[in-house]
């Protein structure tokens, strides 16, 4: 593809229902979208990065910059025979993982369309089987939660994973396994905790959890290390995974037993599909995290979950969680048996963009050409 010219664009789009981490409440997201024109064909990325530097060091401020000033420049005019060769043209820019991963999906995206084949064969999938789980945010009350959980399990998802802090973590987990003894159940603290809570961390395994996500320092391994020593549970980590290199180093230091790939964090789907590929290598299951995207990168979401060592339930959930009305046609959905309902035969990306609503929630657009 011949790249012509790139399109950055900010949509704003409530939340049906506020989202809470130990880092804060989000009601409202933020999202920049990137179009790559070339052609005549547009591929589309998302950019991950929040509204707020909170759950990683970008957020869509960072990322807009990064890509006007430096990544969208560095490619008009280049011709790519395949996506995955972006990264020799880029500047050699450190980290700002979302934005560049952004760009280069949207280049996946244009290229699976261009060779007319579904995304998720581009990328080396193989599994149409797509377990889908569920992440349920810290709520005002544990009443509150419980019922979410209630409707959560009735529309079939298959694991559930909640948000924890101090002081919202064992207290809820004794409610939640009361109530639901054998359901699959996880939680993620975004790096709420320390070493110093580690005989706390520990009580955590009475409750046969499937893995504690991200339990300490958001570029900690060393001290995931020592902790998943101590702990039955195993830990899986999220933040601290940027890439390849530091998938290796947890697996080889045993800072975790499973791995959450998310494809903006590590900065593009060539670089999560070498996480992927390094995590098997280690027997280490992979399962797919989720950033509230917008339909763009929930169809991402789905075609990366295809590949072999995605074995655990994704946080790729049904659009309607998240949105009054997504930006893709049709929208995600999940059986009441708790699968993503994927149609494998689609390409390119497998959903169509309702541009017109698109441009309805537009607030500012560049283009770079
Ligand atoms: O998209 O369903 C989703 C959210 C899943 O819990 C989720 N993501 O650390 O894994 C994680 C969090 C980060 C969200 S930050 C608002
Ligand atoms: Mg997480």
């Amino acid at each position: 593809m011949k790249i012509e010219a790139i399109t950055l664009r900010e949509i704003r789009m409530p939340l049906v229902h506020f989202f809470e981490t130990s880092f804060g409440r989000t009601t409202e997201r933020r999202i920049l979208l990137v179009t790559a024109h070339g052609d005549g064909i547009e591929g589309w990325g998302e950019c991950v990065a929040g509204e707020h530097p909170f759950y990683s060091p970008e957020s869509v401020d960072t990322a807009w910059y990064v890509l006007e000033k430096y990544l969208a420049p560095a490619l008009i005019g280049r011709k790519l025979e395949i996506a995955a060769d972006v990264r020799r043209y880029l500047p050699g820019i450190r980290g700002h993982n979302m934005a560049k991963g952004a760009l280069e999906n949207a280049l996946w995206d244009a290229e699976a369309q261009q060779k007319n084949v579904p995304l998720w064969k581009l990328l080396g999938g193989s599994r149409i089987e797509l377990p889908c789980g569920v992440s349920i945010g810290i709520q005002d009350s544990p009443e509150q939660l419980l019922d979410k959980i209630g409707v959560e399990l009735s529309a079939g998802y298959r694991r559930i994973k909640l948000k924890c802090k101090p002081g919202w973590d064992v207290a809820i987990l004794e409610r939640v396994r009361a109530r639901w003894a054998e359901i699959m159940l996880s939680v993620d603290a975004n790096s709420a905790y320390s070493l110093k809570d580690a005989e706390h961390l520990k009580c955590f395994d009475r409750f046969n959890l499937l893995m504690v996500e991200q339990p300490l320092w958001s570029d900690d391994f060393f001290f995931h290390a020592e902790l998943q020593k101590q702990l039955r549970t195993a830990i899986c980590l999220d933040e601290c995974i940027l890439g390849e290199r530091q998938a290796q180093a947890a697996a080889e230091l045993g800072a975790c037993r499973i791995v959450n790939i998310k494809v903006g964090r590590v900065g593009g789907f060539s670089e999560a599909i070498r996480v992927h590929d390094v995590c098997r290598q280690h027997g280490i299951p992979v399962w797919c995290g989720g950033m509230l995207e917008s339909g763009i990168g929930r169809a991402h979401n789905i075609a990366l979950s295809t590949l072999a060592n995605f074995t655990l339930a994704g946080d790729v959930s049904a659009s309607k969680r998240y949105w009054k009305e997504d930006i893709i046609e049709p929208e995600v959905t999940v059986s009441a048996s708790g699968f993503i309902d994927f149609d494998p035969a689609k390409t390119g990306r497998g959903y169509e963009i309702k541009k017109a609503l698109v441009e309805k929630l537009t607030v500012r657009t560049e283009v770079v050409r």
